[in-house]
């Protein structure tokens, strides 16, 4: 079964590596109670850069735009528990309300979403989605009337999102992110709502936006109340593969992106979440 989280812990970037290493297993075994482990925040204002926070109706307390957006992120935790989206997709009704990220200076920035969004995650995730060496922070961000969207921030505020889904009560769970086909630029996977459409779809960032690149039907990853999502990324030494389940959770699935789309095929049967572990480690 897939690892749980410590409180306080941070999804880190792509694991990488070499072969035989699950690379980009950043969005495997993320679980629910990522607590964040500091609430201290900084209230100084550039007007610049709190110009730019709203246009995205996001509220900032930051300093300087100048300071700030020459800093590189190093963390983030997700704040501001909150019960106003009764979903519950992943066992409770708690969502969050607030992104905290911590800076190179060890700063933090605090940004805080207006009362008709929430964070609908468990922990966000560092992943440097440009090739500048800085991670960028992906995180679900659910509407509360048009249900979740994977957005992209970074020290500017949210710099890119999928469309929402479209209504209420509707989720999507992250795979990962990494060069899926091997073109430089990264890709970013999810399946869209895994109890129903269970449908992955497949997104690459450039130039600060997200362009879709293929989708494919009758993959899942996690299940109605479970406070954590199964599969993520692996290359075990022949580039990368999504790792997810087959619809009716019989078979752990592996997924390419090739030039003719998606291929997946399965590599184990599916018995209990644990059946991922051996997959994940390229054992199996
Ligand atoms: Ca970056
Ligand atoms: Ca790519």
């Amino acid at each position: 079964m897939s690892e749980r989280r410590a409180p306080g812990a941070t999804a880190q970037g792509a694991c990488g590596g070499g072969a035989r290493r699950p690379a980009g297993c950043l969005w495997q075994g993320l679980s629910r109670r990522a607590w964040p482990a500091a609430g201290v925040l900084l209230a100084v204002c550039g007007a610049g850069h709190a110009q730019a926070i709203h246009a995205q109706a996001i509220q900032a307390q930051t300093i300087q735009a100048h300071t700030i957006q020459a800093l590189t992120i190093t963390g983030a935790t997700y704040d501001a528990p909150t019960t106003r989206y009764a979903h519950a997709v992943l066992g409770d009704a708690v969502e969050w309300g607030a992104l905290v990220l911590t800076l190179s200076d060890g700063l933090q920035l605090r940004l805080t979403l207006p009362e008709a969004r929430v964070f609908e995650d468990l922990a966000p995730r560092l992943a440097d989605l440009d090739g500048d060496g800085a991670p960028e922070v992906i995180v679900i961000e659910t509407d509360r009337t048009l249900g979740a969207s994977l957005a992209i921030y970074d020290t500017t505020g949210k710099i890119a999102a999928t469309p929402y889904i479209g209504r209420t009560n509707r989720w999507l769970a992250p795979v990962g992110a990494g060069d899926l086909d091997g073109d430089g630029l990264v890709e970013l996977a999810y399946i869209d709502r895994p109890h129903l459409a269970k449908t992955l779809r497949i997104w690459r960032y450039v130039d600060r936006a997200l362009v879709p690149v293929a989708d494919l039907t009758g993959l899942t990853n996690h299940k109605i109340g479970w406070d954590f999502i199964v599969g993520g990324l692996r290359d075990c030494g022949t580039g990368a593969e999504m790792i997810t389940a087959d619809a009716d959770w019989r078979s752990v699935m592996a997924t390419r992106l090739t030039p003719s789309g998606p291929v997946t095929r399965p590599v184990a049967a599916y018995t209990d979440p644990s059946s991922f572990d051996d997959v994940m480690a390229c054992a199996q």
